[in-house]
């Protein structure tokens, strides 16, 4: 038998099997990790109405997926530019008008068309397809994100803070698609906006430590990605459909949340004949109590109190709220 798989293994030679993070046998059914990840849960981000117009496939903060310490939400978001004028009535481009934010981070990433940002401190600018902007709100900010084409899609994640971190000044880190570190293997691209893979690495600082991994892989691929073994992790399909976990589990298709259980990495396989795309995304459990009324996100009630105080009497970081609209 050994002998009969090493024959296979040789026949269906592929380069990659020698790389460092790929030294294993593809055609054996064992797993290249120690203790590899399982899916503990699978469910549909059904599409729902946001903001003004816009609509969100929610995986993440829903409210079957809502304790999945550090993240708070994962929208995978469609912002229209419906006509100004339409059977004589005047409709509003869809997006997500003033609004604020405290105690955690979002992080856009844009898969079609844009998205126009300001916030109360002057900061200002349109994320197009493949960039990122990766927003500390921390103690406060107040910002509009409208679409800036016809057509604008891409997933917002809210990662939490921990109590440390959650008044610290707002921060932006913006990395252009070009700036977004990209490997390939054999049919298996991926675009690391944070963390590690195939031996490249993002700039992207993380306050609370965080893998963001945006992954291609062409019919007839796989992919074995290791994790950090204590992380929280997910998997939500963008489009196609993938095999994950055990290679002989029934594929999952697209705009469905895995939820992992624990262990030091992920088994992918693409059996079908189109590209499959999904995010694998990890972090770092914050392991405190979480309190959120919507946009703000702190550690109790009391603090969520003294928050939408401080937000209505411009106070803490929302001074500028009472100078401030958006264009
Ligand atoms: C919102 C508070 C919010 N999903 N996906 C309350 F902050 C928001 C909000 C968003 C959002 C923005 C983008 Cl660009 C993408 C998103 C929620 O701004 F919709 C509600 N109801
Ligand atoms: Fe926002």
């Amino acid at each position: 038998m050994r002998s009969l798989r090493h024959h296979l293994s040789l026949l269906n030679w592929r380069p990659y099997l020698f790389s460092p993070t790929n030294s294993f046998n593809t055609m054996s059914s064992e797993s290249p990790f120690n203790t590899p990840r399982l899916v503990l849960k699978k469910v549909l981000a059904k599409s729902q109405h946001e903001g003004d117009g816009a609509v969100v496939r929610r995986g993440i903060g829903r409210s079957e997926l809502k304790n999945l310490d550090p993240f708070l939400m994962l929208d995978h978001f469609s912002a229209l530019t419906p006509p100004y004028v339409f059977d004589f009535s005047v409709s509003p481009p869809g997006g997500f008008p003033d609004h604020p934010h405290r105690g955690f981070e979002t992080v856009t990433y844009m898969l079609e068309g844009g998205i126009t940002h300001q916030d109360f401190g002057g900061h200002k600018g349109t994320i197009r397809t493949g960039d990122v902007q990766w927003m500390t709100a921390g103690r406060g900010i107040i910002h509009s994100e409208m679409p800036a084409e016809a057509n604008n899609k891409g997933l917002q994640l809210w990662i939490n803070l921990s109590a440390k971190d959650k008044m610290i000044e707002p921060n932006y880190q913006e990395l252009p698609s070009e700036n977004i570190p990209t490997a390939e293997k054999d049919g298996v691209e991926v675009r690391v906006v944070a963390g590690e893979a195939m031996g490249v690495h993002s700039p992207v600082y993380t306050r609370t430590p965080t893998m963001f991994l945006v992954f291609s892989m062409m019919p007839g691929t796989e992919w074995h990605q290791n994790i950090p073994e204590s992380w929280n992790s997910f998997v939500y399909i963008i489009e196609g459909e993938g095999v994950f976990s055990c290679p002989n589990s029934s594929p999952t298709v697209a705009h469905h949340v895995l939820v992992l259980s624990l262990g030091d990495g992920l088994s992918v396989w693409n059996n079908s004949s189109k590209p499959l795309r999904f995010v694998l995304i990890g972090g770092e459990p914050i392991n405190e109590p979480v309190a959120q009324y919507g946009p703000f996100v702190m550690n109790s009630q009391s603090e969520i109190e003294k928050t939408i105080e401080d937000y209505q009497h411009g106070r803490n970081g929302f001074e500028m709220r009472k100078y401030w609209r958006s264009q």
